[in-house]
């Protein structure tokens, strides 16, 4: 008899279990997933560590468990795993990443074969990204792969991609795991090539380059070329954060055997986490031409398809993954939220007047304040005034989660689209500290070096078009923020004091929020907030 425990789960304590796989009386092999489990940060499967017949399984759906903690005994070949249980339990990852490899690196296939040399796969160019989180590992040591085969599942804040291996053959080793951070070049992946399919180390170097070659191992190092990779990241794969699927890896591994784009499939799981019954569903509806159940209220009759050869001469021009990330975020922001914005506009008067003086104090020092980092300033206090404003819907809906701290994205118009800098604690920053910081950031951004760190954590977003023109628009609230306020052009109006017009900076604000957290009056109040902080930035200090 064995008994199952939960491994080493990477430093994670009660975790929750989140799908039980298998039930007392199955046989299961070893390796098989038993339970999975959920972080706020990963998914992971916890296999069997021999094969046999369930016994019985001490935890359910919603049981939190930690490394170490038993659920369920396994009647079966107990041999080695009881061994392993003596030892320590193993990583929960160790499966997917260091599970023990084959004899030897440099072995051939089969006998008759010409022995090929294990090559190291490189993560391919990620369009810039660096750094980028692995969400999910889909293959492990032993395991026969094709070229076309996804390798690891990454995450940025803007997108979701899965890899490819690029090259059919045996994984002898898996070199990342969840929750590591990748970028182009660094390597995923050691594999044995399949036979006929190796890449000659000559052949390679051309199009390789990024790791060091280990000689002694005779390992080669590939990497699969920058425009492979990203034809093999096709939009369909490039999800928005905001839209992003619970799914556990057997699920995914279902969901991409029957052709199932998840993003389709209503998740009856806790969180919305999509089950293989999910899937099963799904597939039997489409096969009975029956209507799929969506998730997010995506299913909306599609835009005809016209062909606008027809009316003239046309051309495409190919949308780069920030445009097309965007896209998609926006589609979800759109369809998810309920949003409306209410319109307001500030006397910045006295404001202007200040920035330009402090325009000449700080002019020697290099250092030139517009409006944005002043309204900053009023959008932190007011953030801290209005906590449902600095705050996010649980995944259930139901409750809020305050945020104690108070991180504002910025929007900033780059040749290749939309990228939104958050700039942390603005509440505790001073006004030269923050545009000094935007400037900064504001810059890497248009030259595509902003680090995909220095994008996330946002509370509430500021759009500015005030550079531009307009007189007001409807900024899109950036889920799962609950708020974003846009500023339009400032200019000067004729205000009545109560006896006659006076010419006064009226600067134009567009807060939009999600109608599901915060309520019109609300929303006003914060508004006219902001409009009592910006036509005298001393009441922020009070
Ligand atoms: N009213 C009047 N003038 C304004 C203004 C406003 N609301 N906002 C900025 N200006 C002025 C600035 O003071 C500056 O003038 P001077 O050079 O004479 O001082 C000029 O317009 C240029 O400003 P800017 O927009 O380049 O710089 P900024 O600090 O105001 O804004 C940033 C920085 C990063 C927000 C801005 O450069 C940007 O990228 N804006 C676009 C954001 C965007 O695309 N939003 C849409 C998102 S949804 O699609």
């Amino acid at each position: 008899m064995t008994t199952l425990k939960i491994p080493d789960l990477g430093g994670a304590s009660q975790v929750e279990v989140i799908e039980i796989l298998v039930s007392p009386g199955d046989t299961v092999e070893m390796e098989q997933a038993l339970i999975v489990l959920e972080t706020d940060k990963a998914t992971m499967e916890i296999p069997a560590e021999a094969a046999g017949v369930i016994k019985n399984l001490s935890v359910k759906v919603g049981d939190k468990v930690s490394s170490g903690d038993v659920f369920g005994e396994l009647d079966g070949d107990a041999s080695g795993a009881e061994e392993k249980n003596a030892e320590s339990a193993p990583a929960a990852e160790q499966k997917t990443t260091e599970a023990p490899v084959q004899p030897a690196v440099e072995s051939a296939p089969s006998p008759s074969a010409e022995p090929v040399a294990a090559v190291d796969i490189a993560i391919p160019d990620l369009g810039g990204s660096e750094q980028v989180e692995v969400i999910e590992v889909q293959v492990s040591a032993g395991d026969d792969i094709d070229a076309e085969q996804t390798v690891l599942v990454l995450e940025s804040d803007k997108a979701s991609m899965e890899i490819p291996a690029g090259q059919a053959g045996t994984v002898i080793s898996v070199a990342v795991k969840t929750g590591d951070k990748v970028s182009a070049g660094d390597v995923m992946l050691k594999l044995q090539p399949a036979a006929g399919n190796a890449v000659s180390a000559e052949n390679n170097a051309a199009e390789s380059a990024v790791a060091e070659v280990a000689p002694a191992e005779k390992t080669v190092q590939t990497t699969v070329a920058a425009t492979a990779a990203t034809a093999t990241i096709p939009a369909a794969d490039v999800r928005s954060s905001a839209a992003e699927v619970h799914a556990g890896p057997a699920v995914r591994k279902l969901a991409r055997e029957f052709g199932v784009d998840l993003a389709q499939v209503s998740g009856s799981g806790p969180k919305q986490r999509i089950t293989k019954d999910d899937i099963q569903r799904y597939v039997k509806q489409r096969l009975n031409g029956e209507p799929a159940s969506v998730s997010g209220g995506s299913g909306i009759p599609a835009v005809p398809v016209v062909d606008f050869a027809k009316f003239g001469a046309v051309s495409d021009s190919p949308l780069n993954n920030i445009k097309r990330a965007t896209a998609r975020a926006m589609t979800t922001a759109w369809l998810n939220v309920p949003q409306v914005t209410q319109f307001d506009q500030a006397d910045i008067t006295d404001l202007e007047n200040y920035r330009k003086q402090q325009n000449e104090r700080y002019a020697r020092q290099g250092i030139k304040f517009s409006i944005v980092p002043f309204v900053l300033k009023a959008i932190a206090k007011a953030l801290e005034d209005f906590p449902s404003f600095n705050a996010s819907l649980s995944a259930d809906g139901e409750k809020l989660i305050l945020k104690h701290y108070v991180h504002v994205g910025v929007a900033v118009d780059t040749p290749k689209g939309l990228l939104v800098p958050v700039i942390r604690d603005v509440n505790q920053k001073s006004v030269t500290q923050i545009t000094q910081e935007l400037t900064d950031k504001a810059e890497l951004a248009r030259l595509g070096k902003l680090p995909l760190a220095d994008m996330q954590g946002g509370c509430f977003s500021l759009s500015s078009l005030g550079g531009i023109g307009g007189t007001a628009f409807t900024p899109i609230v950036n889920p799962p923020e609950v708020a974003i306020l846009g500023l339009s052009k400032a200019s000067m109006q004729p205000i009545w004091d109560g006896t006659a017009f006076i010419p006064r900076l009226m600067l134009p604000l567009s807060l939009s929020y999600d109608h599901r957290v915060i309520d019109g009056a609300e929303a006003a109040r914060f508004s006219q907030r902001l409009v009592m902080y910006l036509q005298d930035l001393r009441n922020v200090l009070m």
